[in-house]
This record gives C-alpha cells, structure tokens and sequence, in this order.
C-alpha cells in the first residue's frame, strides 16, 4: 500500500473507479470509501459499472449512505487517456468489462487469475476489499467520515458473512478501527428490507429443482439474475447440513453464470470451478468462494445442461480430491 504513489498516477485527467460487473456491497464500500479518499488529494474521480445495481441490498447502500455510481453506458465520453482504478475486481477477468480508459491501478482481493501490467497493483487475500480501503485511511493518519467508515463496516462484514467465511485478523483489525466511526443507526437501517419479491422467484426455483449427490448440491435458475442474488442462493443452499459444496448457475445472455460454495478448507471452490469450466467457459475464486462463467454452446449442445453440469462438476471433484490427497 502506498497512497502517495497511487495519487501520483492519478492526478491530472479524469479518474474513474470501476468496480465489477453487478456490483456487490464490498465492491460498493471500497469504490465509495476510495473516492472520499482521493478527493482529499484534489481528484475528483466518478464511481462506475457495468451490468447492473439491482440487488435491492446494494441498491439501498446506494441512498443510505449517499453514494453515486454510474453506468458506464451513460459515460459516451471516455476516452484512453482517462484513468481506471479497477476494484474488487481485475482486469480480463469474465466480470470485468474492458472500458476505454486506462486500467492503470487495481485494488482487490481475490487471486490473480490473468497478470496485467498497472502501474499500481495491491491486491491482497483478505476477506474483503473494503478492509484494505479502511487501511488506506487508518496508515496515512486519515479520519473517514461516518458514513464512508459506516459502509466500509458493511462491505466487510457482507463479504465475510459476518466474519465467518474467508475472514483474516487484518479484517477484523480494520473493523475494530472503524467501528467508533462508524455509524449504527445507518447499518441498522440496512437490516430492514434486504430481500425483494423478484428474489423470492430465483429462491423458489433453485430450491424447487434443487439436487444432492454425494454431499454436493446442485440447483439451477431458469432465468436472469444478478451476480450477487445467484451468490446468495449459493449461500443458503449451503447451509443445508446435507450438502458441504454447492454449485448454483443462472441463465446470463448466450451461457450461464455460477456461483460456489465450500464450507471443507479441503474442498478449493476457486480450483474446482476453475477445473470444471475450464472447457466451456472459465472460473475461479476462493477456497470457500468462488464464480465462473459457461457458454451455453460449449457447455451442453444437447440441450442436457443440468447433466453435463453435474458430470462436469463430479470429474474436477474427483480429480481435485485425486489431486490434493483428500
Ligand atoms: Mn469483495
């Protein structure tokens, strides 16, 4: 970490961080806590996505904390000298969208699945990016406002899962140090109407067809849903006690998007999707976290997805376990 050099690169020019595709709160917080940083530097820069904001969650972190992000759609008038800081995310990876500016910095904490060039990189294995935000503030002697200090909380304990799935003592270092910022009202309030009607539609269809094979469980949605609902579902099905590694995939344009869960250290969700996707499409991620991307002609031309899914699952699990010894 080094705020001075990080400035350095961005003054002058316009700045844009752009976080992944369907942002989630930890993308959110860490986007919004580095623009309130920076513009204590003089930079002014926009926060912006593709996809969509319309998990109802990030939607209502949006308005309560007072937070302005844009679709990249509505930026016509980018240009390859404006500057990126790419967030909770890297460049060429599926949830990603390559803008026309200039990736010249990266934030974030998932493993590095494509090496990229920027002239500033700290990517570190944390549970969530917004702990390494928070740090930023807290090493340069920089106090965050209640509301940036507020949503960096949530990022973080939404992207740990209340600080059980992924966590690291630097995550609960940056949260002590936040805490007397932030502000509890304001996180009470996102407590209240976390789950929308549309929501409960990719719930009753994922439990509906829901499949269990030796402690693994499958579930699919038959229609489009954002990055983080699909997450969620994954989540949930999890915590049925029969199932220890979930696989959930939604229909997105031409493939399928997935989102897996592990709840065994010797059960590498990143590896495993990486492994079974890796001839139709590309994934990866954590060892308890991880997401992927199908093409629809390449996963099952047959029209028998939930087959080849399972086929192609159950064969990386096996030569994963073959692989590692467990
Ligand atoms: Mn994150």
């Amino acid at each position: 970490m080094d705020l001075a050099k990080l400035v350095d690169i961005l003054k002058g020019g316009r700045v844009f961080i752009q976080m992944h595709n369907y942002p989630d709160p930890d993308a959110i917080a860490s986007a919004f806590g580095l623009q309130k940083l920076l513009e204590k530097f003089g930079i002014k820069p926009v926060i912006c996505y593709d996809g969509a904001a319309e998990k109802l969650t990030a939607i209502t972190m949006l308005s309560n904390f007072s937070i302005n992000i844009v679709h990249c759609h509505d930026i016509t008038d980018m240009t390859e000298s404006d500057k990126i800081v790419a967030i909770d995310a890297q460049k060429h990876n599926s949830n990603l969208t390559d803008l026309v500016g200039d990736e010249v910095a990266c934030i974030d904490h998932h493993p590095t699945m494509f090496e990229c060039d920027y002239q500033y990189k700290d990517v570190r294995i944390v549970g969530a990016c917004a702990s390494i935000i928070a740090e930023y503030y807290f090493a340069n002697g920089i106090v965050p406002e209640g509301n940036v200090a507020s949503a960096l909380v949530y990022g973080i304990k939404m992207d740990t899962a209340d600080f059980s799935r992924g966590v690291t003592q630097f995550d609960v270092d940056m949260y002590a140090k936040l805490f007397k910022y932030a502000d509890n009202d304001l996180l009470d309030r996102m407590k209240l109407n976390t789950m929308e009607f549309a929501d409960l539609k990719a719930y009753g269809s994922a439990i509906e067809n829901i499949k269990v094979y030796d402690n693994v469980g499958f579930a699919f949605i038959p229609f489009e849903c954002p990055d983080a609902l699909i997450a969620m579902i994954s989540d949930f099905i999890l915590a049925l006690d029969i199932i220890e590694f979930s696989v959930v995939y939604a229909v997105r344009g031409t493939g399928y998007k997935f989102s897996v869960r592990s709840e065994k250290p010797e059960m590498h969700a990143g590896k495993i999707i990486s492994k079974a996707l890796a001839g139709c499409g590309s994934g990866g991620g954590h060892a308890r976290m991880a997401g992927g991307f199908a093409e629809g002609s390449k996963l099952a031309s047959d029209g028998l997805v939930s087959e080849k899914v399972r086929s192609l699952f159950g064969k990386a699990i096996r030569e994963y376990k073959a692989e590692y010894g467990v």
